[in-house]
């Protein structure tokens, strides 16, 4: 909760109040298709993205499901913060390959604070 509200402060939210954390786990072979997060009622507040274990491409497109993405290397420890304007754009994570992680072994984890109420 620190951590997400810190990194959010840096990225120009400084009033996130997180009500809810997703958490995910992902082993290699997994992927998350592109989509929109959609389900808070308020798009005003940012999400806050923690990730850990094995290294993943974050996919970060458009408004349209096909519009170009950018691929972002996402490593343990990484923090990504979007909202304002880019708060619905389309996101995913590629295929992960099969590495393992010193501490977590084969697997990523993905915590996603948010504001949901
Ligand atoms: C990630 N996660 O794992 C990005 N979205 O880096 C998400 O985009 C996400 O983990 C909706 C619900 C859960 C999630
Ligand atoms: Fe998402």
């Amino acid at each position: 909760m620190a951590l997400a509200q810190s990194a959010a402060m840096e990225a120009g939210y400084p009033t996130f109040e997180p009500d809810a954390c997703l958490i995910n786990n992902y082993e290699p072979g997994t992927r998350l298709t592109l989509h929109q997060d959609k389900n808070e009622r308020s798009f005003d507040h940012p999400i806050v993205s923690v990730s850990l274990g094995i290294p993943a491409t974050f996919l970060f497109g458009g408004e349209q499901r096909s519009d170009p993405v950018k691929k972002i290397q996402l490593l343990h420890g990484d923090v990504v913060v979007w909202g304002g304007k880019d708060r619905l754009r389309y996101h995913g994570i590629s295929q992960l390959k099969e590495v393992t992680h010193p501490v977590l072994g084969p697997k990523r984890i993905n915590f996603t604070f948010r504001r949901a109420e």
